[in-house]
């Protein structure tokens, strides 16, 4: 596929990483309000934007193989919802030593309506086997890739495939959908038209793009998506699969480096978990004192960043606002990025400079 004007212009405001396959960041105007509109999503590509026949086949173990058109998956029961969205490399650029890996932000990370099929509704069309483990998630995108493991062959063509366990696959209640719709629009090109997969609470690379085919599998799939990339190799410890988002907050009013007037002021942001709802989230103005609780809004959905602010007495100076999220399982932000060789999962606080004048 190539880039076409419509491509362009869905690129144009955001903060590119790499131009070819295309990854951008969001601006920091993308966290500010309650979804981020499309042409400030980030974009998160491991290959070149691919063709797609507009077919999802489905197939694998099951009793009964589907071929589904974008118009048979209108015609299921549809489900919209926000979705916060987060690539597990965000925040790769503030690990030490740097690793490998696109250099991300702190920005690889929005929200959007997706509205869709149910994933739980397709699979119960399809009828999985009752020795079926995995959901092998097939997209249309594929190229050159340099695999993790030193001994593999090195840039082998290999295709984006992810796979999920079958139980909240085949689940309802796990808000899982395939989406046609990003914000009451067809899907553009880089968020994965026709349609793609939208796992919320998981770093969004479980949710596959131009998704192509999903096939019930009797094994635990091993591709290099699944256990190559994305995996936390920890210096110390036994590496573990990318999971769920973890536990975060970000100041988005005053932007990094802005120059207020003193007085009251309200600090905003957003904060969002795989792992539970927000319940908490401390602000701290010297890098050292404690942690003054904010306000933390209700969640206005179970899958969505939350908002929260605080009121500040500015008084005229340089100030650090350091701004750190708990979660409902008691997770929180760390001090220190947990460093692991991928770079993936950095969660620890950030800090934002503030002149007072
Ligand atoms: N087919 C396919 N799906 C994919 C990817 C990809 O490279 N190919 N990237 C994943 C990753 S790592 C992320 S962070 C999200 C990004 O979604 P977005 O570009 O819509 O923001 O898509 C996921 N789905
Ligand atoms: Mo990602």
């Amino acid at each position: 596929m190539t880039v076409t004007d419509a491509v362009a212009r869905n690129r144009a405001a955001l903060r590119m990483i790499k131009e070819e396959p295309f990854n951008a960041e969001a601006p920091p105007a993308g966290l500010r309000t309650e979804t981020t509109p499309t042409e400030l999503h980030y974009v998160r590509s491991n290959f070149a934007l691919p063709e797609h026949d507009g077919v999802l086949r489905v197939g694998g173990a099951v009793a009964n193989p589907l071929e589904l058109s974008l118009d048979d998956l209108r015609d299921l029961p549809a489900v919209e919802q926000a979705v916060t969205l987060e690539c597990a490399g965000n925040g790769r650029l503030d690990m030490r030593p740097l690793p490998t890996g696109e250099p991300w932000g702190g920005y690889a990370v929005s929200t959007a309506r997706w509205k869709g099929a149910r994933l739980a509704d397709v699979l119960a069309r399809a009828r999985p086997a009752a020795d079926g483990v995995e959901l092998r998630c097939e997209g249309a995108d594929h190229g050159k890739y340099h695999l993790s493991s030193i001994l593999e062959q090195d840039d082998a063509d290999i295709t984006f495939v992810r796979s999920m366990s079958l139980a909240p696959a085949s689940d309802p209640g796990a808000g899982i959908l395939i989406a046609y719709e990003m914000n009451g629009r067809p899907l553009e090109a880089d968020h994965g038209y026709p349609f793609r997969l939208v796992v919320p609470h998981w770093y969004a690379v479980a949710s596959v793009k131009w998704l192509r085919r999903l096939d019930v599998i009797t094994e635990p799939f091993a591709g290099e998506f699944q256990t190559g990339h994305y995996v936390y190799q920890w210096p110390d410890k036994p590496f573990e699969p990318v999971t769920l988002m973890r536990v975060r907050a970000r100041i988005t009013d005053p932007a990094d480096s802005a120059t207020v007037p003193a007085g009251t002021r309200t600090i905003r942001g957003k904060a969002w978990s795989g792992s539970g709802a927000i319940t908490e989230v401390g602000v701290s103005f010297t890098g050292e004192s404690g942690w003054s609780p904010a306000v933390v809004e209700p969640a206005k959905g179970p899958y969505q960043w939350q908002d929260w602010s605080y009121e500040w007495q500015a008084t005229p100076g340089r100030h650090s606002l350091r701004a750190r999220a708990t979660d409902a399982s008691g997770d929180v932000q760390p001090e220190v990025p947990p460093w692991n060789r991928l770079g993936y999962g950095n969660n620890a606080v950030e800090v934002t400079y503030v002149d007072v004048r």
